[in-house]
Order: C-alpha cells, then sequence, then structure tokens
C-alpha cells in the first residue's frame, strides 16, 4: 500500500479507426501492479494536467496509414478476462450466459483514492448537492464532499446487528430530499427474537448532527438468529417507491424460504415510501402472500439498480461456490434458488438436485463462475465517459475488482474488470454530480474513478 492517501494511476488510451495505442501510467503507486511501468513518486493529488514524468507502455496494433478521431464510444473487444476454470461442468442455457468478451475503455479516466479513513463502510449514495452519504457497518454514516473529507460519524439509528454480513446497510435519497431531507436505509435490526433485514427511513437534521425521528417502515420477517445473508439494497423507482432486496439468511433451515411467499427471505419487494405494498404487486390477490413480495426464489441479493431510461430492475446476487447472477426482475418472477443454480455448495456437493433449468423458473441473464461476489451496482448515465452510457458497475468483494458489463437489447455482449490490481473488497459504487464513478470498500477507502 501506498503511503500517500492519495493515489493517482491514469489509463490512457485512444482508439484510432486504424491505430489503437494504450498508454498506461502510474503516478504514486508502489504497489503490486504488473502491467505498469515502473512508477514515479508523487504526492500531488490533482489529476492528469498536473502528472509527473511518466513511463509508458504502448502497445501498438497493425496500422494501414488512415487516421481518423478518436471514437471512444467504440466496443472494442478482447479474450474474457476469465482465465481460472469453473467450479462446475453446468452448461449455459446460451453461450452469452457466462464468461462475455472482454471490454476495454478507450477513453482516458484517472483513479484517485479520495481517503482511507472511512470505516467499514457499506454503501455510498450520492446527494443532490455533489456531496455523498456514506452508511458505515457498526450503525453510523458519513457524508463526504467529492474531494474525500467527510464528517465525523451521524448517528440516530435503531441498534443494528452488525455480526457478519449485519450492520447498517444500504442508503437512498428520497427523491424530495431538497425539501424533505429523508433518507431510506437497510438495516439488520437487532431484537431479543433475533435479527431481520428491515428499511427504515429518518430526517437528516439541518446542522447535519444526526437522522432525527428514525422509524422502520417494512420487515422481512421472520426473525432469525444468525448473522448472514441480509442482502440488502434499495433503490427508489420511477414513481417513487422503493425496491428492496433480501436474502434467505443462508442456513439450511431457512433456505427453502426463498420459494415461499409468506415471509421475507430471498426477495425483492416493492413498497410504498410509508412501506406499505405498492398497488398492483403481483402478489397482492395471493392468499398468505405478502404483498409487498415482487420476486422470489434468491439467495442473497446486494446489487440493486434502477435502469435510468427503462426503469427496470436488475439486480446482481451473491450464488453459491460458482453461480452469482445478474437478473433483470420482472412482476412475480421465480428466480429458482435453491431449486436451481448454477453453483454447489460450498463442500463441493452439488445443490440438491443439482439442476440448471426448471419450467416456470427465470434463468439468469448472466452468472459467474468463479464468483464475482456482487456488492453494490449502478448505471453510468453521465456523458463524460460516452462510452460507459448504459453500462452496470458492480462492485466485487471476494474478486476485488469492479466488472464492467455491457448490455445490448438486455443481453450482456462484454465485461471488463477494473480496479484489479488494487486488492480492494468494493462494497458499493455510485454515480458522481460530475460523471465520475465513486466506490468504497471494506478497508474504508474511497474511490473516484473517471
Ligand atoms: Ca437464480
Amino acid at each position: 500500500m501506498n503511503n500517500s492517501l492519495t493515489k493517482l494511476k491514469i489509463i490512457v488510451s485512444s482508439i484510432l479507426s486504424t491505430l489503437m495505442v494504450m498508454l498506461v501510467l502510474n503516478a504514486c503507486d508502489t504497489g503490486s501492479s504488473t502491467s505498469v511501468p515502473s512508477a514515479t513518486s508523487s504526492s500531488e493529488p490533482s489529476m492528469a494536467t498536473t502528472a509527473p514524468p511518466i513511463d509508458i507502455d504502448i502497445t501498438t496494433e497493425a496500422t494501414t496509414g488512415a487516421v481518423s478521431t478518436p471514437v471512444p464510444t467504440e466496443l472494442v473487444l478482447v479474450e474474457p478476462f476469465e482465465t481460472n476454470p469453473p467450479n462446475t461442468a453446468y452448461q449455459p442455457v446460451s453461450t452469452d450466459q457466462t464468461r462475455a468478451p472482454g471490454a476495454m475503455t478507450q477513453t482516458a479516466y484517472s483513479v484517485t483514492i479520495l481517503t482511507d479513513s472511512l470505516v467499514s463502510p457499506w454503501a455510498i449514495a450520492a446527494l443532490p448537492d455533489g456531496r455523498f452519504v456514506v452508511t458505515e457497518k457498526a450503525g453510523t454514516m458519513r457524508i463526504t464532499t467529492a474531494d474525500g473529507t467527510h464528517s465525523e460519524p451521524i448517528g440516530g439509528f435503531p441498534e443494528v446487528d452488525d455480526r457478519g454480513q449485519g450492520g447498517l446497510l444500504d442508503v437512498a435519497i428520497s427523491p424530495d430530499f431538497a425539501s424533505s431531507r429523508m433518507l431510506y436505509f437497510t438495516l439488520a435490526e437487532s431484537t431479543a427474537q433475533g435479527s431481520l433485514t428491515a428499511v427504515g427511513r429518518g430526517r437528516l437534521s439541518d446542522d447535519e448532527s444526526m437522522v432525527e425521528s428514525f422509524e422502520i417502515i417494512w420487515r422481512a420477517i421472520p426473525y432469525f438468529d444468525n448473522s448472514a445473508h441480509f442482502g440488502s439494497s434499495l433503490a427508489f423507482d420511477q414513481d417513487g417507491n422503493i425496491f428492496v432486496t433480501t436474502g434467505e439468511r443462508s442456513d439450511l433451515s431457512t433456505r427453502p424460504n426463498a420459494q415461499l411467499l409468506d415471509n421475507g427471505y430471498g426477495k425483492v419487494v416493492h413498497i410504498t415510501p410509508d412501506g406499505a405494498p405498492v398497488p398492483g404487486n403481483p402478489f397482492v390477490d395471493v392468499p398468505g402472500a405478502l404483498p409487498e413480495i415482487y420476486s422470489y426464489g434468491h439467495r442473497n441479493i446486494i446489487g440493486l439498480a434502477i435502469h435510468p431510461d427503462t426503469g427496470e430492475v436488475w439486480i446482481a446476487e451473491m450464488g453459491p461456490r460458482g453461480g452469482d447472477e445478474l437478473n433483470l426482475i420482472e412482476a412475480g418472477g421465480n428466480y429458482g434458488w435453491p431449486t436451481i443454480s448454477y453453483g454447489i455448495e460450498y463442500s463441493g456437493d452439488p445443490i440438491p438436485g443439482g439442476l440448471t433449468v426448471m419450467d416456470d423458473m427465470e434463468q439468469p441473464v448472466y452468472y459467474w463462475d468463479p464468483v464475482l461476489a456482487p456488492g453494490g451496482m449502478t448505471f453510468y448515465t453521465s456523458g463524460v465517459i460516452a462510452e460507459w452510457q448504459g453500462n452496470l458497475f458492480i462492485g466485487g468483494l471476494g474478486s476485488k475488482r469492479i466488472s464492467r458489463i455491457v448490455l445490448d437489447n438486455n443481453r450482456v455482449v462484454a465485461e471488463e474488470w477494473l480496479l484489479v490490481d488494487e486488492g480492494q473488497r468494493f462494497r458499493d459504487i455510485c454515480e458522481g454530480l460530475d460523471g465520475a464513478l465513486y466506490a468504497v470498500t471494506d478497508d474504508g477507502l474511497l474511490y473516484r474513478i473517471g
């Protein structure tokens, strides 16, 4: 790890119609990067315009002479990034369902560590004024500026179960935040009966010292006493309602609940800002079903993003060993867990049944084996890096990377691995008002990528 709080890594590449030049420079990285030439130390935290002298690694492809204006929106495909063998011999239902071709971003962008002093950050969301709210697992949040300066911990939350995978989890900014100052959260609520995934909301006080009048508005019943598979993320849809993701609590006794509609485990739910079922939800007329449920048969969902144009609901969920999934959520859909999966038990045994396909169960758009271990994710909307528009960026935990997913007609056409040399568990990622991506890691780092 470099001593400086700020690491500047600049990847510059330009694609000409017949000439591809890639420049890789690394201004003050003393880490383990293998693709980057010897680094030059710098304490300069600013961007490319003030970068120190650099070593440049140039790869030139065959040229036939004609040179045109760089077109950084062109998708350049390379070999798939994944080269490790899968855990299983399962076959995808279509060739584009896993191990997509690799993509290489052609636009110049920089990677900067803005701070390393967050404490187990779990989620990041952009405020309308350009700052960010960052939740911390133990039950606090902070407000950070786009240059990485952050507040002291902000409290006001109920007791959270922060053992294992629990804690204060995701945060979403109310669409009317500018007037209401309301923030919405998911958390592992801690009670004498055990814990569960809950949705709560509160008002950011005028002096930003606390979250006021916090109240829990929805609970993924029942309570259970363990520390795993809480999910959970939440996001506002285009109508101002909220999608929430949960997990099935991991235990072999709770896992079957993902297939049952009488509980909140392993679900995508759709609630109003007051926590009520959204009218028109798919199971409102089914006796015994929780009317909040939107889809079911999920294992443990942290990644959630609403498509900025279509309003479609996309999730990334943790599979077992192999079998992490990217899913496009349909109302009422059964996403199969634990009946079908492209993964196996951590022990190496098949998931009981050993099936990957079943009638009336949804197939993942894409799956990872070996796993990505997907954290939070976001669609990129800015025109600042035009070739990223409409791409999905997913934080990788166990895989220690950010995956850029290029979609076309709701199929995955390419996957690029970003920040693989950083060695960080990327917990969440969001887009800032400046068109850069901001990502937090379990070690407390905040990255700016753009
Ligand atoms: Ca599935």
